[in-house]
């Protein structure tokens, strides 16, 4: 039998996981949908989903058995609670929430339900790329990692979506958590430098480089561009101690033509993470039909989350900031 599933926020990401859960994927049928933009989420419906007038009406919903938010970051506190406190699973789209204090309400609240509920979607975790380099790691052969290099870059950012501040509140939780997963190590303090301005920027902060000091010594290089023009493109490159592993931007078609050897760039992330969102949501369908999660934690959105907050604080220091973590909850564990 199908899942139900009650989708919140029906933009850019929402209407690509709904047409996945949809058409790509089976084992989910999209009963829900709810957008504070209602005429949004009536277009982005499915055949015989019902349009909910809240987020609230959806979660409570008999005909909602688990909620994929895709909402803006800072909507996601209240309606992952609610999820929560109808004890039904939710994947829900990153960042967690947008605080620390928010991240630890969230925390508390499934610890106290006991077991998992929440999915957070760092998609890169289920990439086949990231995934063999995540191999090659763990299994030894180059020695201990000693730096990561992280590349994250964007054609462009939706006008007026992007504050100055999304760049390291919104795009860095993506490199913070994919470095704590490859390295299998936690984040201890973190550097933020801003070179010159792009002239493209208005007034975002970038780019920016980032960099991630590691619980074990090892350090991780972060280059977030959001606005790069020339496409999306993502890298990793660790270097161990006898050996280097690297992700490249997507392999492609490499043309040869009379304007030289090319390879298409993706455009965003769409293109770049097709597959790693399929495979998210595969793994997600399985474990919240039997009512739990899988992959990313609350816990693991929850040290982005700190991440996202020390960056900022770096920027106005200057400095070193470091991060002080709870003790992990048994359910995490
Ligand atoms: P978007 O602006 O296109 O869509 C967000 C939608 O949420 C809008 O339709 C908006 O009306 C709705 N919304 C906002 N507040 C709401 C609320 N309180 N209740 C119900 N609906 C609400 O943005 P997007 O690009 O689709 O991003 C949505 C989320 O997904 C963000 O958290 C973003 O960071 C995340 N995202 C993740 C990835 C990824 O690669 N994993 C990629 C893009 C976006
Ligand atoms: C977007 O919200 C995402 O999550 C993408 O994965 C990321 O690469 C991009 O920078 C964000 O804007």
């Amino acid at each position: 039998m199908s899942l139900q599933v009650g989708v919140i926020g029906t933009g850019m990401i929402g209407q690509d996981h709904i047409r996945r859960l949809t058409r790509v994927l089976s084992g989910a049928e999209i009963t829900g949908v709810s957008d504070i933009d209602y005429d949004r989420a009536a277009s982005a419906a499915p055949e015989g989903a019902e349009v909910f007038e809240t987020p609230q009406a959806l979660v409570r919903s008999d005909n909602v058995q688990a909620i994929v938010i895709c909402s803006w970051g800072p909507a996601h506190e209240e309606q992952l609670l609610d999820c929560i406190a109808a004890g039904k699973p939710v994947f829900c789209e990153k960042p967690l929430v947008t605080s620390e204090a928010a991240a630890l309400r969230v925390m508390e609240a499934e610890a106290a339900f006991g077991r998992r509920l929440v999915q957070v979607g760092f998609m890169r975790r289920f990439d086949a790329d990231y995934r063999r380099l995540k191999a090659v790691i763990d299994g030894g052969s180059l020695g201990a990692p000693l730096m990561y290099k992280s590349v994250h870059r964007n054609a462009s950012v939706p006008e007026g979506l992007y504050t100055s501040e999304m760049p390291l509140n919104d795009t860095l939780v993506h490199d913070a958590d994919i470095s704590r997963w490859l390295l299998a190590d936690e984040i201890e303090s973190v550097e933020v430098r801003v070179p010159r301005r792009s002239s493209r920027g208005t007034d975002l902060r970038d780019p920016v480089m980032v960099m991630l000091h590691m619980q074990s010594g090892a350090i991780v290089d972060v280059e977030i561009s959001v606005n790069i023009a020339y496409g999306y493109d993502i890298r990793g490159e660790v270097s161990c101690e006898t050996g280097v592993a690297a992700l490249p931007n997507r392999p492609a078609t490499v043309i040869s033509d009379h304007f030289g050897i090319r390879q298409a760039i993706p455009e965003d992330w769409r293109e770049r993470f097709t597959e790693a969102y399929d495979q998210e949501f595969r793994e997600w369908l399985l474990a919240a039909g039997q009512g739990g999660a899988t992959g990313p934690s609350t816990w693991d959105g929850y040290a982005a989350t700190l991440v996202a907050d020390a960056a900022l604080r770096a920027v106005k220091s200057g400095g070193r900031e470091t991060i002080q973590m709870i003790g992990k909850p048994e359910i995490y564990s």
